[in-house]
């Protein structure tokens, strides 16, 4: 790295990263400083992030970052930022102070809250001021879910952070909501960009909490002094991302176009869930949308990404962690390997399955929802990772289906970034399972489109287009062309009667 350099903190549910990002030969690079585990933290009934961690984690790789680049002859710090994942938030104290735990959207005590609000106020309400998919992880439930346990922090809240924005906090002092996560809440507007007042006041949601949306590309402040102190970012700038980790992903698809009305491609990213979609200029507000359950969440630049949640690696990570209990850790690799050598559909595991969100022990859970389908219960470990790779594939194939009808659109090309990109086992079932050419890569979409954001915040780059033009030179992508497609006809048609 010379010149100008991003740094980009990239937290994702299972894992986080420091990357230094910047422009070298007219391509940009990538240098990884730091990476570290994220999980969510079980505490009697609660599931928690283990926030204080992340944060020692993101102030010890921004403090190797600025040691690394301060050895560089030419190389200056210009930015920092953070992304991670939606729908959750902090909450601040008129002292500004932090109230309460920071809960994970997988915290059972959601539950209920969706059937709950939906007798305050119709579906069909909430979807015309909000036209986002309904899930419980949502903040609106999560936020009711805090006034019904009446939390200390709730009552005492003057302002909501989303998670992103808390760190933006912890490193600048300074109180934002930036507008591709804010559009994860179920609270914005994704025509005119700001709260619904029809819902703040219908669930008792104080305004005070919600200011006007910041655009990604703001530069918000400077790393306060405390922080300087810590991590030797003097006076660096805050410039707040594509916060939402999906909207920086989708901001570095390798597409030669942005935001076409009538998109001939559509992208997975690929992590702990997976995020299928398409990036529109503008919202799809229809009765069709929201029969099909897709959502309209805020991209960059007012675009539009209409896309569905589906269950992603979750499973695939779970029945992992679950293996780590049970004494043996086997690699993603050796995972991969083991169920490219199992047999086909001998077990259909729909990722999506409900019972699947937060269990205790996930081969335990499967093995109940297998008795549950009238289904084998797997015996063996590649059946099991075969079996979570396969439910993947057959879900993108039924949602493909639903994005050519809401867009009136042929796709003709599947996009996959993220880390499930690496899964050449995952990246030919889905060009097999939806016959579709799938063009994978790259891995670090969301770092880059963090540090591409923050390029076009210092001026040092301006359209999206020019952005992608450079990420296509940037990065190789791998293409997976579809065979034996027939033979997952059979397995969707029972797939569908789970
Ligand atoms: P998140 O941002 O949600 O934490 P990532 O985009 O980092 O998720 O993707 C993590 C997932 O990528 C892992 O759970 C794993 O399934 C997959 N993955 C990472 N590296 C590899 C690899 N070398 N081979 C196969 N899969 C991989
Ligand atoms: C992916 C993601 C997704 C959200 C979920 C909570 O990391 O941000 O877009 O729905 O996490």
């Amino acid at each position: 790295l010379d010149g100008p350099v991003h740094l980009a903190v990239d937290l994702g549910a299972s894992s986080g990263r420091v990357i230094a990002g910047g422009l070298r030969d007219g391509k940009i690079h990538l240098t990884e400083i730091w990476r570290f585990e994220n999980q969510p933290v079980r505490m009697q009934q609660d599931l928690l992030w283990n926030h204080l961690g992340l944060w020692q984690n993101i102030t010890h790789g921004l403090r190797l970052a600025a040691d690394r680049i301060a050895n560089i002859p030419g190389a200056n710090i210009e930015s920092v930022g953070v992304d991670t994942w939606g729908v959750d938030f902090g909450l601040l104290d008129d002292r500004n102070q932090l109230v309460g735990p920071v809960r994970c959207y997988r915290d059972p005590r959601n539950q209920g809250q969706l059937q709950a609000a939906l007798k305050k106020v119709s579906r069909e309400e909430i979807f015309a001021e909000t036209g986002l998919q309904f899930m419980e992880i949502n903040t609106l439930y999560q936020l009711l879910a805090a006034a019904q346990a009446g939390d200390v922090g709730y009552r005492n809240a003057t302002s909501l952070v989303m998670m992103a924005d808390l760190f933006h906090w912890m490193l600048s002092g300074e109180r934002t909501i930036e507008a591709t996560n804010a559009s994860t809440s179920q609270l914005l507007s994704p025509v005119n960009g700001t709260w619904s007042t029809k819902l703040l006041d219908a669930f008792n949601l104080p305004a005070a909490w919600f200011p006007p949306p910041t655009p990604a590309g703001t530069k918000i402040g400077v790393v306060q002094k405390s922080v300087a102190e810590v991590t030797g970012l003097h006076d660096v700038p805050v410039v707040v991302p594509a916060t939402h980790d999906t909207a920086s992903a989708v901001l570095s698809v390798p597409a030669s176009e942005f935001a076409p009305a009538r998109p001939d491609w559509c992208y997975i990213s690929s992590g702990t869930w997976s995020l299928m979609g398409v990036e529109l200029p503008e919202p799809k507000i229809t009765p069709l949308c929201a029969e099909l359950n897709f959502t309209n969440e805020g991209g960059v630049h007012g675009s539009t990404r209409l896309l569905k949640n589906i269950g992603g690696l979750w499973v695939f990570q779970q029945i992992r962690a679950a293996l780590q209990r049970r004494g043996t850790a086997p690699s993603w690799a050796e995972m991969v390997e083991q169920a490219a050598l199992a047999p086909a559909f001998s077990l259909l595991v729909n990722p999506d399955d409900g019972a699947l969100l937060a269990p205790t022990d996930m081969i335990d859970e499967i093995g109940a929802l297998a008795e549950r389908t009238g289904q084998p219960v797997p015996t063996d470990n590649g059946v099991l990772f075969r079996a979570a790779l396969e439910g993947l594939a057959l879900r993108y194939r039924h949602t493909l289906g639903s994005l050519e009808r809401l867009t009136e659109s042929s796709i003709s090309t599947i996009h996959i970034v993220g880390g499930g990109s690496l899964n050449e086992l995952l990246c030919q079932m889905t060009a097999d399972a939806c016959n579709r050419t799938v063009v994978a890569g790259p891995v670090e979409a969301t770092a880059i489109g963090n540090v591409v954001m923050q390029m076009i915040g210092t001026g040092h780059l301006h359209l999206i287009e020019e952005a992608r033009e450079l990420i296509r030179k940037s990065f190789p992508t791998k293409t997976y062309t579809p065979q034996n497609t027939h033979v997952w006809d059979e397995p969707a048609a029972r797939f569908a009667t789970l």
